[in-house]
């Protein structure tokens, strides 16, 4: 039995993907609902159209009348609640709502719910490959992949879901048996007002959570607490009680649990501090859901890193390129920065730049200048950028990503590495992170 009142008329904000798991879970359950996009021709229409021909669609801009039929929106985590239209229905007592709360409400098993402003995909999905190294039916998305409400079956066993802060501001209470904020630091600074109000959003998570996983080197990924609540912390300092972290003994440095060596942090095959973090906080939501430290073990070992994630490309001249095109804010290309260039003898021709969501890009001044020959700036906030290292390192500006290849070639040296890593969003050039990162990827494995 589905939990949601069928007598009461809902609308779907927003016909993307998350749109379109609503629209399939609410006409599954026979619930009246009608749909509104203020795009024209939002992605999911003839989808609609063709499977669903009976569901008013109102295309364009929001029809406050339209929104107040509703005693409920789900509202697109695309869509700011901030919207005027949307504010104007919640004064009027019409309820805000999203895919995760009713995902929430409606899955039986135990939920693993993940954030940060980094790091949720590649965590999200070693937890999944635990997960199933451990025997467990296992369903992974949210906002990755999959979208929350198609992953719900009475088999699954155990959700691993990525969260975002927009899913998160819709979704007033999740009841996850393990929540946790990875890591925290400025993002999507276009939609709010500030870094508390990102924050905000993003410890919703841990409404209704069982259990807690925090950053012990982020003192913004630590909830309220409720008493006794289990907490259980990862860091890349030793650990203590109920704690993950790094032990060095004779000279190896191992990834451990309380006094407990598990294995050693060469066995890794992804590279740079942050990725043993986030080895570490895998092991510490897996650990808080009772996957065995073994089946968990053989995952991180097998794991070699997700594409466009300081995604090691090919070697040229004896010039090593990455593409780390999903850094989309300054904390990602700081990771892959100081991650790389501390592992490395030369230094690194940082390519970046595209659409800075608003960011301070001032935090990336010192890293820049201890791991850089010179930084090749393109988009259209490069000159944000530019003004923001100064003159810590040489400059280009480019206007292609070709030219940006070409320029990086021609300025480093062997035993020196191109890195993409823009620091922002790509859709000012690019149609997403992963066109970014295949042209990326495509024109340097082609280079002679
Ligand atoms: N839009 C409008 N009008 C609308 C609705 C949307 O203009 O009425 C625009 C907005 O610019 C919005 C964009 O369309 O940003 C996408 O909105 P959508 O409703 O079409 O999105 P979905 O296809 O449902 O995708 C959403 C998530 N997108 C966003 O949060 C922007 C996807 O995360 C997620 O995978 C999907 O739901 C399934 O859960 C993507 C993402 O970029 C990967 N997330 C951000 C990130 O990771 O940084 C948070
Ligand atoms: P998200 O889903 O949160 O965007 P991803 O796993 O896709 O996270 O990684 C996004 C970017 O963040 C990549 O550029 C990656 O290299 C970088 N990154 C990975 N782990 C960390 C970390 N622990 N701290 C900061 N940046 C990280």
């Amino acid at each position: 039995m589905s939990l949601i009142a069928s007598d009461h008329f809902r609308i779907v904000v927003g016909l993307g993907k998350s749109g379109m798991s609503l629209v399939r879970f609410l006409a599954q359950r026979g619930v009246s609902f009608a749909v509104a996009d203020t795009r024209e021709n939002p992605p999911e229409l003839a989808t609609l159209r063709r499977d669903y021909p009976q569901v008013e669609v109102r295309c364009g801009e929001l029809d406050v009348e339209f929104l107040c039929r509703a005693d409920e929106l789900y509202v697109s985590p695309g869509l700011a609640l901030a919207t005027p239209a949307l504010q104007a229905a919640a004064a009027r007592g019409v309820k805000l709502s999203g895919d995760i709360d009713l995902f929430a409400r409606n899955a039986k098993a135990p939920i693993v719910a993940i954030s940060g402003s980094n790091a949720k995909s590649t965590v999200t999905t070693l937890v999944g490959e635990m997960a199933v190294a451990a025997g467990k039916r296992v369903a992974v998305g949210g906002n990755l992949g999959t979208p929350a409400l198609d992953l719900l079956s009475d088999d699954v066993e155990l959700y691993v879901m990525e969260l975002s802060s927009f899913q998160l501001e819709t979704t007033n209470h999740l009841g996850a048996e393990v929540a946790t904020v990875l890591n925290v630091s400025e993002d999507h600074m276009d939609r709010y007002s500030g870094l508390p109000a990102y924050h905000l959003a993003k410890h919703r998570i841990f409404r209704g959570a069982r259990q807690v996983v925090v950053n012990r080197q982020d003192a913004l990924t630590r909830p309220l607490m409720s008493e006794g609540q289990p907490c259980w912390t990862f860091g890349l300092s030793a650990p203590d009680f109920k704690a993950f972290g790094l032990r060095e003994e004779n000279g190896e440095k191992y990834l451990a649990f309380e006094f407990q060596n598990l294995m050693p942090v060469r066995e890794l095959k992804v590279r740079g501090a942050h990725n043993q973090a986030n080895a570490l906080a895998a092991l510490a939501l897996g650990h808080a859901v009772g996957l065995p430290f073994d089946a968990m073990l053989a995952s991180l070992c097998n794991f070699t890193g997700l594409e466009h994630r300081c995604q090691w490309v090919r070697e040229l001249d004896g010039v090593s390129y990455y593409n780390d095109s999903k850094a989309t804010n300054v904390g990602a290309a700081l990771a892959a920065i100081n991650g790389l260039g501390m592992d490395m003898d030369g230094k690194l021709i940082l390519i970046a730049g595209g659409d800075g969501k608003g960011a301070d890009f001032s935090g990336l001044r010192d890293s820049v200048a201890k791991y850089c020959r010179a930084v090749v700036l393109m988009g259209r906030d490069a000159g944000l950028i530019a003004d923001a290292l100064g003159d810590a390192v040489p400059q280009v500006r480019v206007g292609s990503l070709d030219e940006a290849i070409a320029q990086s070639r021609s300025l480093a040296l062997p035993g020196d590495a191109v890195l993409l890593s823009p620091a922002c969003a790509s859709f000012d050039m690019f149609k997403n992170y992963e066109e970014r990162g295949q042209l990326f990827a495509r024109a340097v494995e082609v280079l002679a």
